[in-house]
């Protein structure tokens, strides 16, 4: 039975990944931190009481900025594959704590690294490294693109990615970095601009919230589903040598677009109105079963505004994979398209608040061999 050890178990990639390597026989153990109130939601379907028989799943309390409980993790677990993806995630949270992002996304990974050195085990190595790396590079984006980082987000994760490098090349780790691409799911924070939206049209519908405050609509990202790309971190791992690999879909979206063909499933039409950086979105028409379902959203209601507390000091305006490498050496390629993202997590929020739900969603990942029932997605 192989032994993986996850950083970031409790987040969105951490979950689902725990979800497939205890569905492939591993044994996983994971580093969760101390909170004052339980922060495990996404993984408490997946845990057993670590006296049943059964049980394969271990968390471990740590915290990234703690070197020396780290080193006796690595040391005392003897993990056969590390996913290392704990990290302060916020793109726009970094500007407010560029410091304590910097300690933690960057000098996190070294802390990890060192400890595997220093306990001399052998161990592969996964960073997570990300598309924000490549900044204002144009696109497409592949591993030789240089990297013009735009944020401490960023600017952590390049000297994290630079970091694995060195410890590959300088002592002979199996150390990888997945240059992953935005990646989305029912269980994405909430505070990410996707899961943002599709959670405000569950709670707009369900008349719980009257509009949506968002940034920067213009700025495009290249989106795909989270179940696809924890496979791809499994698959860098599993490669007769150690590489960096570009992961996402090569398509492109603004979050413009995003808002449109969210709403628009949920049965909103929204036309913009206004000012260029400060448009209004406003419904244009309700399909009839949303006239049924939300009698107080009308035709004319703003909906969406811009709220400049959003905006970024620098933003990374477009961002588009090219995947060649990883479509020819991991022989990956994802199947949930951008239409099918937003339909399951539209489908997902709307099912939170107790409500039906068109449904696409389910069918779409249904027809691709992809179970999801009762939280969990299970890739055929
Ligand atoms: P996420 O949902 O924000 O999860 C972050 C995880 O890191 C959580 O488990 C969090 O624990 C943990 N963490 C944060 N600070 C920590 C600390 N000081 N010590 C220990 N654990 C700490 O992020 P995600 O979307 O799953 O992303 C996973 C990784 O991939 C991150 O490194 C992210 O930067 C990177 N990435 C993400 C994307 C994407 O589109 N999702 C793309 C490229 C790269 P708590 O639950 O206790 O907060
Ligand atoms: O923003 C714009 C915002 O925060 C996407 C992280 O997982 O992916 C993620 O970083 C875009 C940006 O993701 C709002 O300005 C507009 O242009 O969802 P996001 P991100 O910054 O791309 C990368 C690959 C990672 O590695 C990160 O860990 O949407 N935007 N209005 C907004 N963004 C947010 N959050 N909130 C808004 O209201």
């Amino acid at each position: 039975m192989k032994r993986a050890l996850i950083t970031g178990i409790t987040g969105q990639d951490g979950s689902y990944l725990a979800e497939f390597l205890l569905s492939n026989g591993y044994e996983v153990h994971g580093l969760i931190r101390r909170s004052s109130t339980f922060n495990t939601d996404r993984i408490d379907h997946l845990y057993l009481d670590p006296h049943d028989p059964q049980a394969r799943l271990f968390l471990h309390y740590g915290d990234l900025s703690d070197s020396g409980q780290v080193t006796n993790l690595v040391y005392n677990i003897q993990p056969d594959e590390i996913y290392h993806l704990a990290a302060q995630s916020h793109v726009r949270v970094s500007f407010d704590m560029p410091e304590f992002t910097g300690n933690i996304t960057g000098l996190g990974t070294t802390r990890i690294l060192e400890a595997v050195r220093r306990s001399g085990i052998r161990t592969k190595f996964y960073q997570a490294s990300s598309s924000e790396m490549f900044g204002d590079a144009p696109a497409p984006q592949n591993e030789i693109t240089p990297f013009r980082p735009r944020s401490p987000y960023a600017a952590a994760k390049v000297y994290a990615y630079w970091m694995t490098v060195n410890y590959r090349d300088g002592y002979h780790m199996f150390a990888c970095n997945g240059i992953l691409f935005n990646h989305e799911s029912p269980r994405r924070g909430e505070t990410f601009v996707t899961r943002k939206i599709t959670r405000a049209i569950a709670y707009i519908i369900a008349g719980k919230q009257k509009k949506l405050y968002l940034g920067n609509l213009e700025a495009k990202r290249d989106w795909g589903f989270t179940p696809e790309y924890v496979v791809c971190q499994w698959l860098i791992l599993q490669q007769d040598k150690p590489d960096d690999y570009v992961i996402g879909t090569g398509e492109s979206h603004s979050v413009k677009e995003f808002v449109e063909l969210a709403f628009k499933y949920a049965g909103i039409e929204i036309e913009w109105k206004g000012v260029e950086a400060y448009q209004k979105g406003i419904v244009k028409s309700l399909s009839c079963r949303l006239q049924t379902l939300a009698s107080h959203v009308k035709v004319g209601d703003t909906l969406i505004e811009i709220d400049p507390k959003y905006f970024r000091p620098t933003e990374v305006d477009f961002l588009r994979a090219d995947i060649i490498k990883a479509k020819k050496n991991l022989g990956w390629v994802p199947k949930v398209t951008f239409e099918e993202l937003i339909k399951i997590m539209v489908d997902s929020d709307m099912e939170l608040i107790g409500m039906n739900t068109p449904g696409e969603g389910k069918k779409a990942l249904k027809e691709k061999g992809i179970h999801w029932t009762e939280n969990k997605f299970i890739l055929g």
